[in-house]
């Protein structure tokens, strides 16, 4: 059922009951005589891409925040800027006080917190921080990926398997898929190549691929192109933003013919290839920079939620680190942050 809808008819409720209690005045006296119970917080939390799994763990935290601490939490798919200020107005209409937001367009900064200040909403952003003419909004409380330092432990994990695995400068080549409009990205994708330049792989044997969308459809055609260009290229290494840019290439490079032994790639997020690297035959997906979304969707939420109930205002700027996840050590590192560890 669609949100005015649910109005309207908490709305005829009430009527019907508050008809009901005129009637009776002892029932009405005793409801005044009673303590008002206060009300339940609510809070949004509003994800640009709902079908990525990296945004499902992030509300399961925020989930787990919402029934330790006990506030009602909205989730949202919001995958453009009309579908943002829809949700915004909803939230207000709905008594929420405040709502987490991985925003689908960065520069929608400046027009979203107008919106949110007027309708009396306060706003945590995760992942993806705004943009104010060409700026951070660093106003904005923001949680999210030390993102250079993850795409530098990405290149030089890269690094490291071209060499235990013995391939040669002159058959190697990188696959570098970027999007470089999404600051978070482009540090990643940054930090990842300026590794494997450190690490010795001379910077014309680095192709970058820009896709156009950042799923893996998006990366698939970026890595296809260049694929096309270079045939001369025998072993490739494949850095992304994220999983799923690199899992596209991945299947790029396997219609062309090249396996776990003749391609490897490193992905971040470590939450949309766990299928990938429980697969029974290893495929060209190597591994992936783990990084905990449920860790981050509590810690945002619950950000909010202490915001909200004791007016203590969240950090600015929260990082979170990751840690290199193959398929040799999955489960420990899934158990290990499962427990906390
Ligand atoms: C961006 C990416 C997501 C995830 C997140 C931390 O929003 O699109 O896949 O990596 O940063």
């Amino acid at each position: 059922m669609n949100l005015p809808r649910l109005l309207s008819l908490g709305l005829s409720c009430a009527m019907i009951l508050s008809t009901a209690c005129s009637k009776q005045p002892t029932a009405s006296t005793t409801t005044a005589n009673q303590a008002a119970a206060p009300a339940k917080i609510k809070l949004g939390f509003l994800v640009k891409q709902p079908e990525e799994p990296w945004f499902q763990d992030e509300w399961k935290g925020a989930e787990k925040a919402a029934a330790q601490y006990g506030f009602d939490l909205v989730k949202q798919g919001v995958q453009d800027g009309e579908k943002v200020m829809g949700m915004i107005d909803n939230l207000a209409v709905a008594g929420a006080q405040g709502f987490v937001i991985c925003t689908p367009d960065v520069r929608l900064g400046p027009a979203l917190m107008a919106r949110a200040k007027q309708r009396g909403l306060k706003v945590v952003t995760v992942d993806d921080q705004f943009i104010s003419d060409g700026k951070f909004m660093l106003e904005v409380p923001y949680l999210g990926m030390s993102a250079s330092r993850i795409g530098a432990q990405q290149g030089a994990a890269l690094a490291a398997e071209m060499k235990r695995r013995g391939w040669s400068a002159e058959e190697t080549a990188v696959c570098a898929i970027t999007f470089e409009e999404l600051d978070t990205a482009r540090e990643r994708t940054d930090g990842s190549i300026a590794a494997l330049k450190a690490a010795g792989i001379s910077a014309d044997r680095i192709f970058k691929a820009a896709q156009k969308t950042t799923d893996i459809p998006g990366s698939f055609d970026a890595a296809n192109v260049l694929l096309t260009q270079h045939p001369e290229v025998k072993r490739w290494l494949i850095l992304g933003m994220n999983d799923s840019a690199v899992l596209g290439a991945v299947r790029a490079v396997e219609s062309r013919g090249f396996t776990a032994d003749t391609a490897a790639g490193i992905g971040i997020n470590g939450t949309d290839c766990l299928d990938e690297l429980r697969k029974a035959k290893a495929t060209p997906f190597f591994g992936s920079m783990r990084v905990s979304a449920i860790g981050e969707g509590f810690a945002t939420a619950e950000m909010l939620y202490k915001w909200i109930k004791d007016g203590t205002p969240p950090a600015l700027d929260t990082r979170t680190e990751g840690t290199l996840m193959t398929r040799e050590n999955l489960e420990a590192v899934l158990k290990k942050e499962a427990t906390g560890g």
